[in-house]
């Protein structure tokens, strides 16, 4: 494989130091899936003949990729697209979010969007009194034309404006209302999904999926989102930064 037929003529990029221009113009070519996941990158040196630059701006268009997930070093046998979503299973992102840090689009098929009395089980969950109103909506998210995950998400009606607010990002429309979750408690477990999740995710029956449950939280620590993501097992890492001596 030849860069330079991937990824052109680096002149005619827009103006910034070379090894940006460098990253971008491969991040394009792996947005637009001209470099296909688990392909290899040709070494750095040779990288760098081909398209007539320094190792140096070579190495460091590399390492902006492998900061944003794109591509992951593996020991002793190159650099490779990376298949699989990096999702940090400690930062309080949105899908909408996760999907454009890699550059992709995310968008949603909605399957249900209701408004309806809070059930005793969300009642405890949210900590809201019986009989009052949620939204609740139960989207396929996409990125690009990729199904990633089937989400169910259930919200105090009092945190949005009407449930058609939320267009194709939740938290966006939690955003504009000031009930975005500041902090969120989690747990992930791993299961296989059932006939209907396979259809809906064009997976072959009996994959494995996570389902992860996130509970948000408002600063003044009222529960805001109740949300049960099913995110396909084999699109997934999720990854963590542990401290030692951290409570
Ligand atoms: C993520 C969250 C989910 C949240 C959604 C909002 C996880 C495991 N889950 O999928 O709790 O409701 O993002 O995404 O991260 P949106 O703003 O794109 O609708």
């Amino acid at each position: 494989m030849k860069i330079s037929d991937i990824i052109g003529d680096l002149e005619g990029q827009a103006s910034g130091p070379l090894y940006q221009k460098l990253h971008r113009a491969l991040r394009q070519a792996i947005v637009d899936k001209r470099l296909a996941a688990d392909d290899a990158l040709p070494a750095e040196r040779d990288i760098a003949t081909d398209i007539n630059v320094s190792r140096i701006t070579v190495r460091k268009a590399i390492q902006a990729l492998v900061d944003e997930g794109l591509v992951s070093r593996r020991h002793g046998a190159g650099t490779f697209i990376t298949a699989r979503v990096e999702k940090s299973f400690s930062k309080l992102s949105s899908f909408t979010e996760d999907m454009a840090a890699r550059g992709w689009l995310a968008r949603s098929a909605w399957l249900r969007r209701s408004e309806g009395t809070v059930t005793p089980e969300e009642s405890l969950v949210l900590g809201l009194s019986p009989g009052s109103s949620v939204y609740r909506f139960h989207r396929i998210r996409y990125a690009d034309d990729q199904p990633m995950a089937v989400e169910t998400s259930t919200v105090p009606a009092y945190c949005l404006p009407s449930k058609e607010a939320v267009g194709s990002s939740l938290y966006e429309a939690l955003e504009a209302s000031g009930h975005r979750p500041v902090r969120a408690l989690q747990r992930l477990r791993a299961v296989l999904f059932d006939d209907s999740q396979c259809e809906l995710l064009g997976v072959e029956p009996g994959a494995p999926g996570l389902l992860i449950e996130r509970r948000g939280f408002l600063p003044d620590g009222r529960s805001v989102e109740l949300t049960q993501s099913w995110y396909r097992g084999d699109m997934y890492d999720f990854v963590a930064e542990l401290n030692a001596g951290a409570a």
